[in-house]
């Protein structure tokens, strides 16, 4: 894939590492300590091993409210700005929002994921010209109601119908097909069982385009565990190299180092 000026290779497993960009404070001293602190965690996402820092400025949680497109581009531009000047690193953002698509691409991001595949009026036409590899999700419905009783005939058919019309519509708007990527949508609009059916099933999805799988920390586990956010790396890990086995090549992540070393691990076996 070309991310801008960087290229990332995908012979082997691409880690990309989340920075949510959510400040608790809007005081001046606080935005500079959250920079600080952002930038701070993605150097050690990238030492690491992370290939992409995915920044994201509104949260897609379930149940979540909407940011504004100024609180957005408030949060992440100054982020992507930074990261871009002091590491070589290619930044992602996070976003379905066209003029933050822009800015952020204007800032140096290398990539856009999108968990609303380019559905926004505009996105695509942004995505063309700019060049850089999409991440096209699929989600039912919207972040503020997705978890409300999601129903699907054959959940994986479904989902692979859905990206694969994604993927058209974005080469019939110029982005080249060598630069997307797809992604089931782990969470978004779909209960527990529909998780690990996804999962256990994820090459169903194709040869075509690449598959990113987005597993960490995710509410699955808690449900099925019974841990809290701060104790679910150790599953988060499992998940991921159940993805990577079953084709995923390209892993989102909080917790970039376990899963490395656990990314390593698998490539030794099967690679190397
Ligand atoms: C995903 C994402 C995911 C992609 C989020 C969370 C929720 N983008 N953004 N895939 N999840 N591509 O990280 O728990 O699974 S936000």
């Amino acid at each position: 894939m070309i991310c801008g000026n960087r290229r990332i290779s995908l012979s082997r497993t691409v880690v990309m590492g989340i920075l949510n960009v959510t400040p608790d404070s809007f005081s001046d001293g606080g935005r500079f300590r959250d920079l600080d602190a952002s930038l701070r965690h993605a150097e050690s996402m990238q030492a690491a091993g992370a290939e992409i820092i995915d920044v994201g400025g509104e949260s897609t949680r379930p149940g979540s409210e909407s940011v504004t497109i100024a609180q957005e581009l408030d949060r992440v531009v100054p982020v992507i700005e930074a990261l871009n000047r002091d590491l070589d690193v290619v930044i992602s953002i996070d976003t379905s929002k066209p003029a933050v698509m822009r800015a952020a691409i204007d800032a140096g991001a290398g990539m856009i994921n999108d968990v609303n595949a380019l559905r926004s009026e505009g996105a695509i036409p942004i995505a063309a010209a700019a060049g850089v590899p999409v991440c096209l999700m699929h989600m039912l419905g919207e972040p503020r109601t997705m978890q409300n009783s999601p129903v699907y005939g054959d959940v994986v058919e479904e989902v692979r119908d859905y990206l694969e019309s994604r993927a058209a519509a974005c080469i019939a708007g110029g982005v080249d097909k060598r630069q997307i990527v797809i992604d089931p949508g782990f969470g978004f609009g779909k209960h527990v069982g529909h998780n690990l059916e996804l999962l256990r099933r994820l090459k169903e999805l194709g040869t075509e385009y690449p598959v990113m799988a987005g597993l960490s920390r995710k509410s699955m586990i808690g449900k099925l565990l019974g841990l809290p956010m701060d104790r679910r790396v150790h599953a988060s890990v499992a998940l991921a190299m159940i993805a990577l086995a079953n084709g995923a090549r390209l892993l989102r992540v909080h917790d970039v180092g376990p899963t490395v070393d656990a990314v390593r691990m698998y490539e030794a076996v099967y690679f190397d």
